[in-house]
């Protein structure tokens, strides 16, 4: 990380009034939990980017289900890291300086809103939260097991035994019809709310942070390069270009548990 690069940043960021900030999977790397590219997102023998779609849960509620026990017993348990805690604090500033800060995460994992950010749209939902298939009731539900049918299933490292009938599997408390985690699965729109708070914070910024996203889902992977076009800067932390990159005033390489602490420091 150059020293001049960085005391350039901090310079933009400090005269900056609004502040917009995106996240994704790798800035919970840190914290262990695996990111949806590359290896780490291998859940025993499927890609989690094929698991997290509506077609996979019609086809079989029980293996998907089973994947989703695992990650909230992961998310659940997960601490947040050095870049969680850095966002967090950095808020707090804003906040006594009267400057806007927003937190747009493509994270479930519900580790921002750990680490103490309050400003948060997690725009693909949370692994804290169920939505019923039928009447679309939306609950909190930290149960673990979510259900006794998935008491000890969901390793990784274990093929599953037999598929859960979808009568055994969570259910809704209000109609009793089958529940599924409270994520956006490709294909499904975001909630038309978050994506509008999104909008406006992408709109009013006068500079945006990216970190730790591979920058190729959409409606998120437009954010940074819309601001980046209006002229604003833009600073991205990653382990490795993504395909916007040269589009940004600033790239800074490495884990962002170590780099965006300096940043914000
Ligand atoms: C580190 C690090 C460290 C590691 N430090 N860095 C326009 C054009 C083309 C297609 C579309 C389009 N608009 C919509 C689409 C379709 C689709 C889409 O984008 N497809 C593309 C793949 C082509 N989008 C959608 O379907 C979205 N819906 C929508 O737009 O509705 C309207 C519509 C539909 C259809 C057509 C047109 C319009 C919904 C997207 C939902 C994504 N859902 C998931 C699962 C969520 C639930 C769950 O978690 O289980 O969201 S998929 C998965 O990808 C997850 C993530 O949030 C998301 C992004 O991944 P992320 O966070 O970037 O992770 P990785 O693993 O990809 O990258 C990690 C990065 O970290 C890497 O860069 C590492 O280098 C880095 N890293 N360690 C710093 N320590
Ligand atoms: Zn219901």
């Amino acid at each position: 990380m150059s020293t001049r690069i960085l005391s350039e940043f901090k310079k933009v960021l400090n005269e900056s009034k609004n502040i917009a900030v995106l996240t994704g999977a790798g800035i919970s790397a840190e914290s262990g939990i695996g990111t949806f590219r590359g290896p780490t997102g291998i859940w025993r023998t499927h890609n989690a980017i094929d698991l997290a779609t509506p077609e996979a849960f019609a086809s079989n509620p029980s293996l998907v289900w089973e994947f989703y026990q695992w990650r909230r017993t992961v998310a659940f348990d997960a601490k947040p890291n050095n870049a969680h805690i850095a966002l967090a604090k950095f808020e707090e500033k804003c906040n006594d300086e009267n400057r806007t800060f927003t937190l747009l995460t493509q994270n479930v994992d519900g580790l921002h809103i750990k680490a103490g950010s309050k400003n948060v749209l997690e725009i693909h939902g949370s692994l804290r939260k169920v939505i019923c298939t039928k009447c679309k009731r939306v609950d909190v539900n930290l149960d673990q097991p979510i259900c006794e049918a998935l008491r000890g299933r969901g390793d990784p490292n274990e093929e599953s035994t037999s598929v859960i009938p979808i009568s055994e599997l969570p259910k809704c408390g209000k109609c009793g019809s089958l529940i599924r985690p409270y994520v956006v699965w490709f294909g499904e729109n975001l909630d038309r709310n978050i994506l509008a708070k999104c909008h406006e914070a992408v709109e009013s910024c006068d500079i945006f942070l990216v970190v730790g996203t591979s920058s190729i889902v959409y409606p998120a992977a437009s954010f940074a390069p819309s601001v980046a076009d209006r002229g604003k800067p833009v600073a991205e932390f990653n382990i490795e270009d993504s395909p916007a990159s040269s589009r940004f005033q600033f790239y800074f390489p490495g884990q962002c548990g170590t780099t965006l602490p300096l940043a914000l420091s």
